[in-house]
């Protein structure tokens, strides 16, 4: 059975980057809503409502687990997707500000997320939970979602854009949390916008961990066949899918 992997573009590759390499005798099933991106902006029932559309088309293809690589989708509709499909494991992403506390203590910790991941109640509870032990400061870049959606990672714009948002930063900050999956596509830009000693870290590698157990103690993990991935856009342009090709590969 399948594994099912949805965005609402392009970004949540980077995800799929990171179950491929871990676990890469799985058939992955990849379903980019780009017709629909940016999630970022909307409101939380309409994110939840578009989850729940892909969700149920991954239910066709009998996968036996969804992950949800998209920080904004999974902290508006990862409960109530677990609370109606309880036969299904989801494993969703979420601002890797662990990781990042533990790299340096009393750190200042920079999180880029879109505006809809930083508005919603689980980052609060983040953000609650770990404020003692680190200056945390939420960093809204949603924009940076469209250049990845047009597959810019290092254009001119891409990095003038970089700057400006992070100029405020640059000289105290300790660590970037990426917290939209289109963002380690710009990883790159960013380090060399603020430097090789800060510490950029996103949730990919926890996420694919995640599942590997979750599939283990299901006794769900195929560890015999050669695995593949199929990749699937609402946008029927077939650039779209070029894209997603061109982006699992770098
Ligand atoms: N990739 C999504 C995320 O991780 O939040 C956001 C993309 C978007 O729709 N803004």
């Amino acid at each position: 059975r399948p594994i099912g992997v949805f965005d609402s573009g392009v970004g949540g590759i980077s995800v799929l980057k990171e179950l491929y390499k871990l676990m890469p005798n799985e058939t992955y099933l990849f379903y980019g809503d780009s017709a629909n991106a940016p999630y970022g902006i909307k409101d939380r029932e309409e994110v939840f409502q578009l989850s729940h559309n892909i969700v149920e088309k991954f239910l066709q293809q009998n996968v036996k687990a969804i992950v949800i690589a998209c920080n904004t989708a999974t902290s508006a509709a990862i409960s109530r997707l677990r609370a109606e499909f309880p036969e299904i494991i989801f494993i969703g992403l979420e601002p890797a500000v662990k990781p990042a506390i533990c790299h340096k203590k009393n750190s200042e910790v920079v999180v880029m997320a879109t505006q809809l991941t930083l508005k919603e109640k689980k980052f609060a509870e983040l953000i609650g939970h770990y404020k003692n032990q680190a200056k945390i400061i939420p960093l809204p870049a949603s924009k940076l979602v469209e250049f990845i959606e047009r597959g810019e990672t290092d254009s001119l714009a891409l990095k003038n854009y970089l700057k400006d948002l992070l100029a405020p930063y640059k000289e105290t900050v300790d660590s970037i949390v990426l917290g939209c999956t289109h963002f380690p596509f710009a990883r790159g830009a960013i380090q060399k916008i603020v430097g090789s000693q800060v510490y950029i870290v996103d949730g990919a590698k926890g996420a694919a961990t995640r599942l590997q157990s979750e599939l283990k103690n299901n006794s769900l993990n195929n560890d015999l066949n050669s695995g593949a991935v199929r990749f699937y856009n609402s946008n029927p342009d077939p650039a779209e899918l070029e894209l997603s090709r061109k982006l699992f590969s770098l």
